[in-house]
């Protein structure tokens, strides 16, 4: 995306002197396996075929049952032949764009056996059918709505044949693009509208809708990515005809059984359904006075002939509390939903949780259902769209608070690996229900993403979920040699500095040590201190004159901290022992408080806006070095964040900052305060 990433002309330009072939020796199924293989990957990529495999220089080996996972691959080299082998074309086509990156980036053929961290590797994306997203960033949804001026001829639209009430962008360019993109990262599964499920999108499960699904489908599927649809919970009332929703009532069993019937009629792969429910105005079971595992196992049931897959999100909460009563915590929410539920949810459903008990904030701590739950399919969910995060305006490379968040340890000493990301797979009913899900951050945008820099999120995600061990770092050396090819050591290292520290930056300007939600309400890009302090939404920060923080303890807090593991939550029962990035999500904390390194929690604070400040200064300084060095029109949308992302940056520094010195009365001890 952009110009030079992973795109046909780079895939060219990297395997100009390759030619493929397929080993016949052990390509089981002869011709019909041969064109099955050339259909996938080789035509729509359209690589020089070689039909003598002695004279190919990669060789594609597909051997049913070979490894233990279907995706898992191996390259190795024979003689002057690379040899991919893999039980099936999915692995094959992974196989194949790990060597067209090693090649690019030219390093050592790695010759291990690789294979996913986690089988489900999912997209959400918030788009709905006018064409507009929830939460998006980056111009109009790649699926729906019509093509307007917000769309970039140069990169889409060639093959729009588009007519009037049709809901299907269909630019085939465009998404065929996109699913490329996905696959090269191991992206196996996409859900293409909002969890708030309204107007037609309630109906894309109804057949008048089905052909422009299946048509996005169809182009998925070639790049082994299944199709999901989100629902709307009440929809036996709203498009069924029926006066309830009630999961137990035959009737609604009906009309979800019929419902899946029409879809895989249509989609014989599709995926399955994801549900946000009982959750911010949305319908779900309790209105029937049901539980969410009734709900849940209710469309698994309907599902399971097929066998498709039911994600339930566990963002479930009260979104109606009375500011006041301030003794009901938002971060206890999810907890109590549904550590009771553990061990009721059926095989095919996987319950969907934020990585944090609350809201996809700068930092949290990890949601304490993993490791809780041991009976239960469980996906961590994270957003690349930057709602929290600067919305792809300020560059902000979120992976490395994913990574954090994967490798966080649970602290449960029965578990054999309890770092969340290993507990998915170790807790489950069915190990292959487990996985990663994330809010994308794609639209119709020049660069994809607005800020071109934000294309490193959705890559590195992706790279994350197959292998949840890679680091950030390393992550990001590959995005930024991927993408910046043409580019010289120097301007690639430029590119990389400002990326890496991205994430810690903006979280420093913006709400550090764990506060969040000081963002302009409902919008959430910028800062407003009290926006969220005295509303309905349980995030608070409860600032006075003597300190910040959430009183999460047991002793004389809301008691969210003891729903960890014994060891964590005496870890985090301690001010001393909490970890200083989520201290204020956990403790209320006096200003004169010191930490180790000997700072008082509002020396901190400055410091921490101050330093978050300079860094954007910083950044709009090294990227000038840039100039001439990568793409011009790359070089200008970066260049435009930057300007914007400074503005940004010295609001929140500075609101901050003055609101802290009015709370406490303590001057920076450096004289930088302007408002004093
Ligand atoms: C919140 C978003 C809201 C989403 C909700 C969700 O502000 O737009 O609908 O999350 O995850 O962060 O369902």
């Amino acid at each position: 995306m952009g110009k030079a990433w992973l795109n046909n002309r780079l895939i060219h330009k990297a395997m100009a002197n390759d030619s493929f072939a397929f080993s016949p020796a052990t390509v089981a199924g002869g011709d019909a396996v041969r064109l099955q293989l050339e259909s996938d990957i080789v035509n729509w990529l359209k690589l020089p075929l070689e039909l003598d495999p002695e004279k190919a220089t990669v060789v594609l080996q597909k051997q049913a049952g070979k490894f233990d996972s279907d995706e898992a691959f191996q390259l190795s080299q024979k003689g002057s032949q690379v040899v991919i082998t893999a039980n099936t074309t999915n692995g094959l086509m992974y196989g194949f764009y790990e060597l067209l990156r090693e090649k690019v980036m030219g390093t050592k053929l790695n010759t291990d056996l690789q294979s996913p961290s986690q089988p489900l590797r999912m997209i959400d994306h918030w788009d709905q059918t006018d064409g507009s997203i929830e939460r998006g960033y980056a111009g109009a949804s790649i699926f729906f709505g019509k093509p307007d001026k917000l769309d970039n001829p140069d990169v889409g639209n060639f093959d729009v044949k588009h007519i009037d009430g049709d809901i299907f962008r269909h630019d085939r360019t465009r998404m065929i693009t996109y699913a490329r993109m996905l696959a090269s990262v191991g992206i196996n599964a996409v859900s293409l509208n909002n969890v708030n499920v309204r107007e037609q999108g309630i109906e894309l499960i109804t057949p008048k809708y089905l052909d422009g699904v299946d048509e996005i489908a169809t182009i998925f599927r070639g790049f082994g990515i299944k199709t999901y649809l989100a629902i709307n919970w009440a929809a036996p009332k709203l498009i069924g005809g029926l006066d309830t929703s009630d999961p137990v009532d035959p009737k609604v069993q009906e009309f979800w059984a019929k419902v899946c019937k029409n879809i895989y009629s249509v989609i014989p792969d599709f995926g399955g359904f994801l549900v946000k429910a009982d959750s911010e105005g949305e319908p779900g079971p309790y209105q029937y006075g049901r539980d969410h595992a009734q709900g849940a196992n209710m469309l698994g049931q309907a599902i399971k002939p097929y066998g498709g897959l039911v994600i339930w999100r566990a963002f479930v909460y009260n979104a109606h509390q009375d500011w006041r009563d301030r003794k009901t915590d938002r971060a206890k929410a999810a907890y109590n939903n549904f550590a009771p539920l553990d061990g009721h949810f059926a095989d095919n459903v996987i319950l969907q949780m934020k990585f944090g008990p609350i809201d996809f904030q700068t930092a949290e701590p990890l949601q304490p259902l993993f490791g809780k739950l041991r009976n239960t399919n469980q996906m961590m969910e994270f957003e690349i769209s930057a709602e929290y995060l600067g919305h792809q305006i300020d560059v902000n490379y979120a992976v490395k608070q994913w990574y954090k968040m994967l490798n966080y340890d649970t602290k449960y000493d029965d578990l054999k690996d309890p770092h969340a990301g290993a507990v998915l797979k170790e807790t489950a009913v069915n190990p292959a229900h487990t996985g990663m899900a994330a809010v994308g951050n794609v639209g119709m945008s020049e660069h994809w993403t607005n800020n071109p820099l934000a294309q490193a999120n959705l890559y590195g995600y992706g790279r994350l979920c197959w292998n949840n061990q890679e680091t950030p770092e390393d992550i990001l050396h590959e995005w930024v040699a991927l993408t910046f090819t043409e580019s010289d050591n120097k301007t690639q290292s430029t590119i990389y500095k400002i990326v890496d520290t991205s994430n810690e930056t903006y979280r420093d300007y913006c709400a550090p040590l764990g506060v969040g939600f000081m963002v302009v309400p409902h919008y959430h890009y910028g800062p407003s201190v009290n926006g969220y302090e005295y509303d309905r939404w349980g995030t608070y920060h409860f600032a006075d004159r003597n300190g910040v923080g959430v009183d999460r303890t047991m002793a004389t807090g809301s008691g969210f901290i003891g729903m960890y593991s014994d060891k964590l939550s005496s870890e985090y029962e301690n001010l001393d022992t909490t970890p200083e990035s989520v201290v204020l999500f956990l403790h209320h904390v006096p200003y004169d408080h010191v930490f180790a390194n000997g700072k008082t929690l509002i020396q901190t604070i400055y410091d921490l806006h101050f330093q978050g400040y300079a860094n954007v200064e910083q950044y709009v300084k090294d990227w000038a070095t840039v100039s001439g060095k990568i793409d011009d029109r790359v070089f200008e949308s970066v260049s435009d964040c930057l300007k914007q992302q400074l503005a940004d940056a010295l609001e929140w520094r500075d609101q901050v900052n003055t609101y802290f010195y009015r709370m406490s009365g303590v001057p920076d001890d450096q004289g930088r305060l302007i408002y004093e």
